[in-house]
């Protein structure tokens, strides 16, 4: 390490250690990086000019409603992708590739709501949990998959392109919140909770009669993005996760009593875990136990009604996170309004199921860790860490002292200010490597400049690899990313540019075929089909193919340009002045837009993507002739 490098890590410390007062009291002030290897890994979290994270985290943005790609640990940001927004940037919710994502997987029943708005799909989301595709019980790089817990649905981005490719609502369900991907074989299901009761035939016959609400627990295929069976189940769902044998999913859920307010909901001072049994499901399917809801096996897993599909097993007072431990055997399940958190053994499950032992008999232990438990993560040598919302704190604690009845925590460290999720670096899967940890706190709580009476939220990279955690880094985050997961970088590999065979712009392909042109020559003159004009260009840096084309006003135009430059980087956009409309086009790749060309004139198209030192002139007119003209 250079002088200059390690002058600014000890400055870096000293305001680290400045900042923390309680890691000040247990550090000794200054002696923050007091050994090499820990100054080295709090080195990395500021990288050089040039250097290389070692992980890629996956962030949610809650009520914004896309996914955030960040660089970790410097905590970087360095990518969003638009998935359940509207994006100014992209075009997203605006281009007919992305429009086809939005409005593909919705019921005709929505499609028909939205139409009478005016809409074609909703343009906001709550996106609260990121979480990629398993083989073998660790990441594979394939997909990402996301909820939006405001209008239930979940998503897919392709991980090769970081670009979101399918979207569905679940039908039956209400508001998914909780979800996670199948761990082993590999994914296989995404699981999803509707987190609120409802009416299952929610059209208005049934109001306030809250016995005959329900809840759904779907199983998504994620290969096709299709609802493969659900669960009527008692309760509403919170948060779901599955073992690391493809047995058994487990949700929480804070609500057993199916209150309709506040005191209702928490009335009861036990909730429970539900626990799903996949292989007698999916035997319930194949023997047709279930009735066909809107295309999709709904079985009954209520409590007390079947015995096949579903366990409950009881918890103190509102549990909130699952979170199933690398050592394939332990979940940790988060109280919430209980200061404990219970430990589920999954080798205990099947007995639940054949012999009908005690539910509780599947608790092994349930330590009292602090109050406010919600979620957990874990290093993959039997630590775990739990956030502590109320006493604004994480925990760390063994699991093993915990089975033997001991005090199981190791140490507790402030953090500012009331942490929701938290995520280890890999944490999730049985390669978690107990570097780092994030913890995503809910409020920034004085930690930045004041920008007014909405506030950042605060996230706070951890140190974990010795008894003692650091906070080493705070980073401001706008609304809401709840949950996160952190990759290593070598399970990442996108590409850099598009292929040209690309499904995502099959429709526009099939158009010019059927116009007689290809996407990449282009046409010279827009082509007429009534009062429908398509527009073929391509793009090169720095010029369109065309300077400009004339349509009439009325005129329906979809303009289609492909990017024919096949350089890293090289990306371009289509702005049109004045008309709203605006779009990416990323090397190799075809982007269209179709819109009404009511507003006569001569309007500039522009490139919106600095791509050249003729940027500002890669432009062109399009020329709209007044109606009668
Ligand atoms: Cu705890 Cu939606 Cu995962 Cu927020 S949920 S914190
Ligand atoms: Cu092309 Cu800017």
């Amino acid at each position: 390490m250079s002088e200059k490098t390690s002058m600014k890590l000890s400055r870096r410390g000293m305001l680290g250690a400045t900042a923390t007062g309680a890691l000040a009291a247990t550090t000794g002030g200054a002696g923050l990086f007091a050994s090499a290897r820990q100054a080295h890994a709090a080195g990395t979290f500021n990288p050089e000019p040039g250097q290389l994270d070692e992980y890629y985290g996956f962030w949610s943005s809650g009520q914004t409603g896309e996914l955030r790609i960040l660089g970790f640990p410097s905590m970087r940001e360095l990518m969003r992708v638009p998935v359940f927004n509207r994006c100014s940037a992209t075009g997203w919710g605006q281009t007919n590739e992305s429009l086809k994502v939005l409005t593909e997987g919705l019921t005709e029943e929505t499609r028909a709501f939205l139409a009478k708005r005016g809409q074609k799909t909703y343009d906001n989301g709550d996106l609260h949990h990121p979480h990629m595709s398993f083989t073998d019980g660790t990441y594979d790089g394939r997909y990402l998959f996301m909820n939006d817990k405001a209008n239930t649905r979940v998503a897919r981005v392709r991980c090769d392109v970081m670009k979101c490719d399918k979207i569905i609502e679940i039908p039956n369900a209400s508001d998914i919140h909780g979800m996670r991907p199948q761990k082993y074989p590999r994914t296989g299901y995404v699981f999803a909770n509707g987190e609120h009761e409802a009416p299952l035939v929610n059209d208005g016959a049934i109001l306030d009669k809250p016995e005959e609400y329900v809840n759904i627990f779907s199983a998504i295929d994620g290969d096709t993005m299709k609802v493969a069976w659900q669960v009527i189940v008692s309760g509403n769902l919170d948060n779901t996760d599955c073992d690391y044998q493809g047995k058994y999913a487990f949700s929480t859920s804070y609500n057993s009593e199916m209150g309709m307010t506040l005191a209702g909901m928490t009335e009861a001072e036990r909730d429970h875990v539900v626990v799903f049994n996949l292989k007698e499901i999916e035997a319930g399917v194949a023997a047709g136990d279930y009735r066909e809801m809107n295309g999709v096996p709904v079985l009954d897993g209520r409590k007390g009604r079947n015995k096949t599909y579903t366990r409950y097993i009881p918890i103190p007072n509102s549990p909130h996170g699952v979170n199933t431990a690398p050592d394939g055997q332990h979940v940790v399940i988060n109280g919430k309004l209980s200061p404990t958190v219970s430990v589920i053994d999954v080798t205990r499950l099947d007995a639940l199921f054949d012999s009908d032992a005690d539910p509780r008999s599947a608790v092994v232990a349930e330590p009292q860790l602090g109050l406010g438990p919600l979620h957990t993560a874990f290093d993959g040598q039997g630590n775990a860490f739990t956030t502590l919302f109320l006493d604004s704190q994480v925990v760390k604690w063994n699991i093993a002292r915990a089975l033997r009845g001991e005090d199981p925590i190791i140490s507790k460290v402030d953090v500012h200010y009331q942490p929701g999720h938290n995520s280890t670096s890999m944490g999730e899967t049985k390669e978690a490597d107990g570097k780092w940890l994030i913890s995503m706190n809910k409020f920034s709580k004085d930690r930045f400049i004041n920008v007014g009476p909405l506030k950042p939220e605060n996230e706070q990279l951890i140190e974990i690899s010795t008894d003692e955690m650091k906070v080493v880094h705070d980073g401001p985050t706008f609304a809401e990313p709840h949950d996160s997961i952190i990759v290593r970088r070598d399970i990442v590999n996108p590409v850099n540019v598009w292929d040209r065979n690309d499904p995502m712009w099959e429709d526009a392909r099939r158009q010019a075929e059927a116009d007689g042109v290809t996407l990449e020559d282009g046409a010279d003159e827009p082509i007429r089909d009534g009062n429908k004009v398509r527009v073929y260009m391509w793009s090169m840096a720095p010029t369109f193919s065309m300077e400009k084309f004339t349509v009439r006003e009325g005129d329906e135009v979809t303009i289609y340009v492909t990017n024919l430059d096949d350089v890293d980087d090289v990306t371009h956009g289509l702005t049109i002045s004045n008309y709203g409309v605006a779009m990416e086009v990323a090397p190799q790749a075809t982007a269209s837009v179709t819109f009404t060309a009511d507003r006569p004139g001569v309007h500039w198209f522009y490139c919106q993507w600095f791509c050249h030192a003729l940027h500002m002139e890669m432009r062109g007119r399009m020329l709209v002739e007044p109606r009668g003209a």
